[in-house]
């Protein structure tokens, strides 16, 4: 057959697939025209409804129709559902959460957000669980009462974290405390069984006075006041020393039994008058100012073994009980007072800057030590002439009351010394954060030749205190150094991760144990310092420390003029 092309090769099937052909043709352009008759006429037929409207309104461009459009289908979808019965999603946290989850922490605002959130969530479990109770358990989810409250419901959290809220502009949870303090604090009439005179102090006067300050609402001067002077009474001794706990409802004070024999405690009776000065200034009422220049009268008149300060004073004969001196529980505050008070008044008067300088010397010369391991500067406690190797979390506030003072100084010497003290004050309180397995230091490390960490069971505590991190936020204030924000951030990160349980932060047994033992108890302190000063260190624009005062529960008082 040899090569024909195809066409030939198919002969006449070639003629009836040309006509096929045309006929497939006429057909598509048939079909076409038909569907154009029916998409026209469809303009005269369809009923003009607001479904029409809808349409011709979204695609018009005008503003608010895509708005109509979206409500009309939200609508319809809720209508479905309510008829089907079917229960709406749960809202996602980060969702509820979201004014804070959409900005990230590396840069100081992200973490203050962070921080202002974990604020809310520990200001939202005890809300939610333990509302004008004194603290939250955060995993029982109920309320908590340490002993130094008595045993009535006097809304301790709140009071503390009032003026935290208001720094972080939590204004809503704020205006809850507000309207709760406004309606419901009442001492008089809901303390139970014996009260500590200086945690009511530190706290409740403390955080109203800080309050007013920050506010100028006079409701919390009047609450401040009616507080105060119901612990009036415990200064009714022979030597005006007052008593360390008070029943409110008889007015009978007393000491602790363990206190060398029933003295007062210097951190707490030394303690006083930030807030009681502050008040007589304020209300014009010399009362509370009276019974702080008396309690100065007496001590300042005592002797002062080595030139240090007892912790104990027996306030019915003015005289010192057994002779434990300490940076740190029971004599910490008095310290810090002296100082602050001298800087409240603008450092007019001496008295209290001389008694400083003399009893921090006396300290440095007897207490003062440096590890053989890893030569790390801490503060021993002193047991009769037996010294004590250890530093307790508490003495840790120390670092930026050196930080505090070296800045406040006349001489450059001194300066340079107090801030170098600090310094090193501030590193081993953060060798004890760092060296734990949970990046949350312990109640106290000892230092034993090689030995440098916790040792008893009770010193490997943690309970949310604030001291270490104190320390850090005044050295960052005052040098600029960036490992302090570092080490604040971790402490952030660890509380977040090891102390975050059910409805808010818990203390924990052990912070050398890989798994948390948590102890259940959210501590108000949590809210008026540890959070303050965490916010506050990533924000060098709120509450500087050359107009505000901190008392020793980290509540702001202006400067005086
Ligand atoms: C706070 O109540 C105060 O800081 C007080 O001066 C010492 N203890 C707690 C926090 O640790």
């Amino acid at each position: 057959a040899g090569d024909v092309p195809v066409s030939e090769r198919a002969g006449g099937k070639e003629t009836m697939s040309a006509f096929c052909r045309l006929r497939e043709t006429h057909v598509v352009v048939l079909g076409f025209i038909v569907l154009m008759c029916i998409c026209f006429s469809s303009i005269f037929y369809l009923p003009k409804n607001e479904e029409t409207i809808f349409s011709l309104e979204l695609h018009s461009g005008r503003p608010g129709a895509r708005h109509v459009n979206v409500a009309r289908d939200q609508k319809a979808l809720y209508e479905k559902v309510e008829k089907a019965n079917i229960p709406p999603p749960p809202i996602p946290e980060t969702i509820k959460e979201s004014q804070f989850a959409d900005i990230g922490t590396s840069t100081p605002e992200g973490k203050r957000n962070k921080i202002k959130e974990m604020m809310k969530f520990a200001w939202d479990g005890y809300r939610q669980y333990a509302w004008g109770s004194n603290e939250l358990k955060p995993i029982s989810k109920i309320g908590h009462s340490a002993s130094v409250f008595g045993r009535g419901d006097l809304g301790a959290t709140i009071v503390d974290a009032l003026d935290t809220l208001w720094i972080m502009g939590l204004t809503k949870e704020f205006e809850e405390g507000r309207k709760w303090v406004e309606m419901s604090l009442d001492l008089k009439k809901n303390a139970r069984g014996d009260l500590s005179v200086f945690e009511t102090n530190i706290r409740f006067v403390g955080g109203l006075l800080s309050a007013y300050a920050l506010t100028k609402d006079g409701m919390f001067l009047r609450k401040a006041d009616e507080v105060a002077n119901l612990l009036l009474p415990a200064f009714d001794t022979a030597t005006g020393i007052p008593f360390s706990l008070i029943n409110l409802a008889t007015g009978r004070a007393s000491n602790y039994g363990w206190a060398s024999g029933g003295c007062s405690i210097l951190s707490e009776f030394g303690s006083l008058q930030l807030e009681f000065d502050y008040l007589s200034n304020l209300t014009g009422n010399p009362v509370y100012a009276q019974k702080i220049a008396k309690i100065n009268s007496v001590v300042s008149q005592l002797d002062k073994p080595d030139g240090l300060v007892p912790m104990y004073l027996n306030p019915h004969t003015g005289k010192w009980g057994s002779r434990d001196f300490s940076m740190g529980a029971m004599a910490d505050s008095y310290y810090e007072y002296l100082l602050k008070t001298w800087l409240i008044e603008r450092k007019k008067n001496k008295n209290y800057k001389q008694w400083y300088d003399d009893v921090i010397k006396a300290m440095e010369n007897k207490m003062l030590y440096r590890s053989k391991r890893d030569k790390l500067q801490y503060f021993a406690n002193l047991k009769g002439s037996r010294v004590e190797h250890k530093m307790e979390h508490l003495a840790c506030f120390s670092a930026g009351m050196f930080a505090l003072q070296a800045k406040n100084e006349a001489s450059p010497d001194a300066r340079k010394h107090y801030m170098t003290l600090a310094e090193e004050i501030g590193r081993t309180c953060h060798e004890s954060y760092a060296r734990s397995k949970v990046g949350l230091g312990p109640e106290a490390f000892q230092f034993l030749n090689e030995n440098e960490e916790a040792m008893t069971n009770r010193d490997k505590y943690y309970i949310l205190r604030p001291e270490v991190l104190e320390g850090w936020f005044y050295l960052w204030r005052m040098t600029k150094d960036e490992k302090y924000r570092q080490w604040a951030w971790a402490m952030a990160e660890a509380l977040e991760k090891h102390s975050r349980v059910g409805a808010g932060f818990s203390g924990i047994r052990d912070v050398y144990a890989s798994t948390p033992d948590h102890d259940d108890v959210q501590q108000s302190f949590l809210l008026a310092e540890t959070f303050k000063y965490l916010y506050l260190i990533f924000d060098d624009d709120s509450i500087k420390l050359d107009e505000w005062v901190f008392n020793t529960e980290a509540h702001p008082f202006p400067i005086r003029n």
